[in-house]
C-alpha cells in the first residue's frame, strides 16, 4: 500500500490545549506522525510519496468560503493583535447568542469559527493544514487511478471539522473533502466509515442532509465521551439524507469483541449502500492504553480489523484521523494496514 506523507505537518509543533482548567501540551503532537511513519518503513508497507499541491477550492466544496479562508489569517491576525502563544478562543456563539455577525477581532473570530478550544495555532499550524489537505486528496487520487487503497498520512486530523467550525485538534475535514472530490469524480455514492475513538462530528454534520455520501461512527458514547453534543444513536440524518446516517454510540470498556460486532452491523449498512469507494477516517485511540479514550482495543486486535475492512472488496482510501499513545500508535495504524494488505 502506498503512503502519502508531508513533513510540513511538523511546524504544527507545541500547540496547547485547555484540559480540567489547566492549559497543558497538546495530545496531538508531530511525534504521532513520526511513529507511524517510521512503522511504515519497519514493517515495509511500501512508498511514501509526498503529497502534490492541491486548490484549496476543493476545501470550499464541503466548507463555508469564508471559513476556510480565515484558516491562513488565524495565526497572523493573533500575533497583530500582540500574542505569541498558541492562538485559542474562549468565547462561543452559543443558541442565544448572534452567529449571523462576524466578528472583527481576532479573539472573537477564533470563537466564531469554532465549537471547542482543541484547535489552537502556531506559527506552522496554516501550512500543515494544507499539507493535510494536500496529502488527503493525493491519496485519493492514487484510489481513483486504480490502486486498492492508499494510507494518507494526515497530521492534523479532520473528522471534527464541521461546515464552518474547527475543533478537536481538527481544522480543514480531510476525508470530507476527499469524499467530495471522489464525487465530482464521478462516484455516485461514497462511504466514510469513522473509526476512531470520538464521535465524528464534523463529517457527519457536512453530510448529514445528503444522501450521496454515508457516514457511518463507531464511537465512545457522547453522554460520558468527547464531543458529548452529538453523535447519538438516534441521528439518521435529514431530508434527503434520512437513513444515511449511522452511529453505534459505546460504552467505555469496550473491548474487541463488543467492538467488532457492532462492526458487522454497521458493514451490513455499508454493504446495503453499495458504495463505489470507502474512506476509512482511521483514529487508533480505542487502544487500551490510549491516554484519552476509554475502550479496550489491544494491538493484535488492529490486523483484525484491517482484514475485515479488505473484505468489503472495494478501493478504500484511509485517513488518518486520533491515537495518542505515540509509543505504540505506529504498530496499530500500520496494524490496520497491514491486516488490509493480508486481508
Ligand atoms: C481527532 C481526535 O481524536 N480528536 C480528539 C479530541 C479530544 N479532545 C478532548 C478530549 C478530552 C478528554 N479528556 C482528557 C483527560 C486526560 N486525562
Ligand atoms: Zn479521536
Amino acid at each position: 500500500m502506498k503512503t502519502v506523507f508531508s513533513p510540513r505537518h511538523a511546524g504544527h509543533s507545541g500547540q496547547t490545549e485547555l484540559v480540567g482548567g489547566e492549559i497543558v501540551p497538546g495530545f496531538e503532537n508531530p511525534s504521532r506522525a513520526r511513529f507511524i511513519r517510521e512503522r511504515i518503513d519497519a514493517v515495509g508497507l511500501g512508498p511514501v510519496i509526498e503529497p502534490g499541491p492541491h486548490d484549496i477550492a476543493l476545501a470550499k466544496r464541503v466548507h463555508k468560503p469564508d471559513y476556510v479562508d480565515f484558516l491562513p489569517n488565524a495565526w497572523p491576525m493573533w500575533r497583530v493583535a500582540g500574542h505569541s502563544t498558541p492562538a485559542m478562543p474562549f468565547v462561543w456563539p452559543a443558541p442565544g447568542l448572534r452567529s449571523d455577525v462576524p466578528p472583527d477581532t481576532i479573539e472573537a473570530l477564533l470563537g466564531y469559527y469554532s465549537f471547542d478550544a482543541g484547535a489552537t495555532f502556531v506559527e506552522g499550524t496554516w501550512e500543515a493544514i494544507k499539507s493535510s489537505f494536500d496529502t488527503a486528496l493525493t491519496a485519493a487520487s492514487l484510489v481513483k487511478e486504480g490502486e486498492r487503497s492508499a494510507f494518507a498520512l494526515c497530521r492534523p486530523p479532520g473528522h471534527h471539522a464541521g461546515s464552518a467550525s474547527m475543533g478537536g485538534y481538527c481544522y480543514i475535514n480531510n476525508a470530507a473533502v476527499a469524499a467530495q472530490w471522489f464525487r465530482d469524480q464521478g462516484a455516485q455514492r461514497v462511504t466514510i466509515l469513522d473509526v476512531d475513538y470520538h464521535h465524528g462530528n464534523g463529517t457527519q454534520e457536512i453530510f448529514y442532509a445528503r444522501g450521496d455520501v454515508q457516514v457511518i461512527n463507531l464511537h465512545g458514547d457522547p453522554l460520558t465521551e468527547y464531543p458529548h453534543f452529538l453523535g447519538h444513536a438516534d441521528e439518521h440524518g435529514t431530508g434527503d439524507g434520512e437513513g444515511f446516517n449511522h452511529n453505534y454510540p459505546l460504552p467505555a470498556g469496550t473491548d474487541w469483541a463488543a467492538w467488532n460486532a457492532a462492526l458487522e452491523d454497521a458493514l451490513r449498512q455499508l454493504s446495503g449502500f453499495a458504495p463505489e469507494v470507502v474512506i476509512v477516517s482511521l483514529g487508533v485511540d480505542t487502544f487500551e492504553r490510549d491516554p484519552i479514550s476509554h475502550f479496550r482495543l489491544r494491538s493484535d486486535d488492529y490486523p483484525k480489523m484491517g482484514s475485515r475492512l479488505a473484505k468489503i472488496g472495494l478501493p478504500t482510501l484511509f485517513v488518518m484521523e486520533g491515537g495518542y499513545a505515540v509509543e505504540e500508535i505506529g504498530i496499530n495504524a500500520v496494524g490496520v494496514l497491514t491486516g488490509f494488505e493480508s486481508g
